[in-house]
């Protein structure tokens, strides 16, 4: 253990930029939404007492010329270069480096060169203990997380974060994981050795949700609906408190049953919607057994009725596609009256049921994980080739977010009001890019709230008035 160690004041926790921060793509907007909740998360365990510090270099530079003892970094694929290069640049100076996350997860051996202690998994059973170990005097160099549960947490560090660099300071998450197992998502990588979906306590929820100020929320979990059982009970308890949120669910969650209803009625106005693709195939090679066989058209519908817009997810690039799929997906997405659209190449990230049937398949093209950003190809597709593929993702999302498309889609929702809502978020996202930018730089995101919180006003007075425990059928990111 390091000498600093034993009289441990001051820790320092940090989130490196993403490689995309210095990419032709950087958009500053998407990197000034959310705070690192992670992090704040972990900080709930340190003593309060110790002098601590939370930067996040997606919305102000770094300071390394401070002299920390104990560094904690979150390492994300396509920021581990320069987690590393941190990494080091404190263990020169005699601190103790913690790493984890979800890279430090899936390729350990690669981060621990890096790191005195590496975290696989969640951090939520082993950063205490180190903690407990450190103070005995005998961190140990890896720690790996078995025991999964949300109970007892201490409340997160909110008061780390500078709440005025961000749009959404109010993120939360009041579940990990998630019930499914597609073949490109990190989920069962990260979870391995443990439970792989487990929510928090209604109370605790609803609690943490009351300290949070303002109206608007939003919830990072994988799959809000994931449990559909916790789900209508958080949003009964929502029910009153005159919230706005946006989350993510499944398009089988959609159509499962009326817990979707109990989300709107709780405030919810836009969800994250995993679609990934048109295609059955593509379904069932990606394992994404939840949406076979799904009207997606119904899973519009259903929401348009609700008021809630959609955040489409999709995915390009999987076995058998070929050139047209661009085209037909966006105009699936555009006669849908999708509102705002995220587009992903394939990616197989380490760790990953894609990347071992890759691997083995001889077909990765690169280890340089700066480019495991779903927007370039890491591997050798089939059916299209991998420039074919790049430029049509790239029209995807020049296509989408055309103000003919825009116009288009919004005018597919039956009221007046959801198009112009439709109208100001999808273009307020897209089309107003210099504006956003001289809002971050005058570090006036916090006045833009009130106008996010209006665009996510409801559409319909009342929603529904559906009792809790309806169940009847049986949707991801
Ligand atoms: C918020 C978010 C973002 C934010 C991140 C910034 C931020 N401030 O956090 C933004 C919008 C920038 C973003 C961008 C992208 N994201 Co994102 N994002 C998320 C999301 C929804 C929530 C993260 C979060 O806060 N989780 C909650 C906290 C509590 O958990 P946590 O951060 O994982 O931290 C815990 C552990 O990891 C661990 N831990 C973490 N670090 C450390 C360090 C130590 C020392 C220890 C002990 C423990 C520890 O302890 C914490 C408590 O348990 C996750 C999905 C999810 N639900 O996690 C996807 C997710 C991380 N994103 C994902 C993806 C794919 C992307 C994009 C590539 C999408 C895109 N094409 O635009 C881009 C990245 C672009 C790029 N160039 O790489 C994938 C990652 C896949 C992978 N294998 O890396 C995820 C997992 C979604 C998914 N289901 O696929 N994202
Ligand atoms: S539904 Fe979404 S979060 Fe769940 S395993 Fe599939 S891609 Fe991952």
């Amino acid at each position: 253990m390091h000498y600093l160690l034993r009289r441990l004041k001051r820790v320092k926790l940090i989130l490196p930029a993403l490689t995309e921060a210095t990419s032709p793509y950087w958009r500053p907007i998407k990197y000034s939404l959310f705070p690192p909740l992670g992090l704040a998360t972990l900080a709930a365990y340190l003593d309060p007492s110790l002098e601590i510090t939370l930067q996040d270099e997606h919305v102000e530079p770094l300071n390394l010329d401070d002299e920390p003892d104990l560094v904690v970094i979150q390492v994300y694929i396509t920021n581990a270069y320069r987690a590393y290069r941190i990494a080091d640049h404190y263990r020169r100076k005699g601190a103790h480096v913690a790493l984890g996350g979800l890279h430090v997860t899936s390729l350990p051996e690669e981060a621990a060169p890096h790191a005195d202690t590496i975290f696989i998994g969640p951090g939520e059973d082993t950063f205490p203990q180190f903690l407990r170990d450190v103070a005995a005097g005998a961190p140990r160099q890896r720690y790996v997380s078995t025991l999964r549960t949300l109970d007892e947490l201490p409340p997160i560090r909110r008061d780390l974060i500078q709440r005025h660099r961000y749009l959404v300071p109010n993120s939360i998450v009041v579940s990990r994981g998630c019930p499914h197992h597609c073949s490109f998502c990190y989920k069962d990588a990260f979870f391995e050795g443990g439970r792989g979906f487990y929510t928090q306590k209604v109370d605790a929820a609803l609690a943490e949700i009351s300290r949070l100020p303002g109206r608007h929320l939003y919830f990072l979990d994988d799959h809000l609906l994931g449990n559909p059982k916790f789900a209508r009970e958080l949003f009964t308890g929502m029910r009153g408190m005159n919230r706005v949120f946006q989350g993510a669910a499944t398009v089988d969650s959609i159509l499962r049953d009326n817990t979707i209803e109990f989300a709107a009625e709780a405030g919810l106005r836009s969800l994250f919607v995993g679609f990934e693709t048109l295609s059955t195939a593509g379904l069932t090679g990606a394992a994404k057994r939840q949406n076979l066989g799904r009207d997606y058209q119904q899973v519009t519908r259903r929401l348009d009725d609700l008021g809630i817009m959609i955040n489409g997810s999709f995915v390009f690039g999987l076995d058998g596609e070929d050139p047209d799929v661009f085209r037909r997906t966006v105009d699936w997405a555009v006669a849908s009256g999708i509102t705002t659209a995220t587009f992903h190449i394939l990616t197989p990230y380490p760790g990953t049921a894609l990347y071992a049937a890759m691997r083995a398949q001889g077909r990765l093209t690169t280890g340089n994980w700066d480019l495991y950003d779903t927007r370039h190809v890491v591997y050798k597709p089939i059916g299209i080739t991998p420039a074919a593929l790049k430029r049509g993702y790239d029209w995807a999302y020049r296509a989408f977010y055309e103000w003919g498309a825009i116009l288009k889609a919004a005018s597919h929702h039956q009221s007046v009001k959801h198009s112009v809502k439709h109208l100001a978020y999808s273009a307020g996202w897209k089309k107003f890019e210099p504006a956003w930018d001289v809002v971050i730089r005058l570090k006036q995101l916090a006045q833009m709230r009130p106008m996010l919180e209006a665009v996510l006003s409801p559409v319909r007075a009342k929603v529904c008035d559906a009792p809790v425990g309806l169940e009847s059928r049986h949707l991801p990111r």
